[in-house]
């Protein structure tokens, strides 16, 4: 059963962020696309609050993320690694009085990392996130106008 983030007296991008994290957990790719439904990365795009955020930014953006996650450095995400940047997620969204619901199963996480890892030899390699993100961005900008908006996510 599905249950959306409800903040209370949000702004506008919080609101949006709830609505991705809805949006990802119905495509089944949050997981892996923790990096991009995170809050503060998503209010750190969208600067004057409309709920608007470009594709392009969103897509670099997460792109940076993968140095994060990538704990020693070696140009690919291994499973633990996944695992530790879903459980940093849920920290983050705790803080933020939501919870994240990926966490709550972990064939999610299986599922999500299998997604990410195309070629599947047990590492996300940089190439094939990039490629998610690039992935997951164009697939929640519905209208396709180059950007992530309201509307795009309220449907
Ligand atoms: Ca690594
Ligand atoms: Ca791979
Ligand atoms: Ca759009």
């Amino acid at each position: 059963m599905l249950q959306r983030p409800r903040p209370i007296a949000a702004p506008a991008a919080v609101c949006i962020v709830g609505r991705v994290l809805a949006t990802s957990l119905i495509a089944a790719t949050v997981a892996a696309s923790s990096a991009l439904a995170d809050p503060s990365f998503l209010r750190s795009l969208d600067f004057d609050g409309d709920g608007v955020v470009l594709v392009d930014e969103a897509i670099a953006l997460r792109n940076l993320q993968f140095n994060e996650i990538d704990l020693n450095g070696d140009d690919k995400i291994s499973p633990d690694e996944f695992d530790a940047s879903l459980r940093a997620a849920q920290a983050r969204y705790a803080q933020m009085g939501q919870s994240y619901q990926a966490q709550n199963a972990s064939p999610g996480r299986i599922d999500a990392f299998t997604f990410a890892d195309t070629d599947a030899d047990g590492f996300i390699s940089r190439r094939e996130y990039n490629h998610h993100s690039a992935r997951l961005a164009h697939s929640l900008d519905r209208d396709k106008d180059g950007i992530i908006s309201d509307a795009d996510l309220s449907h």
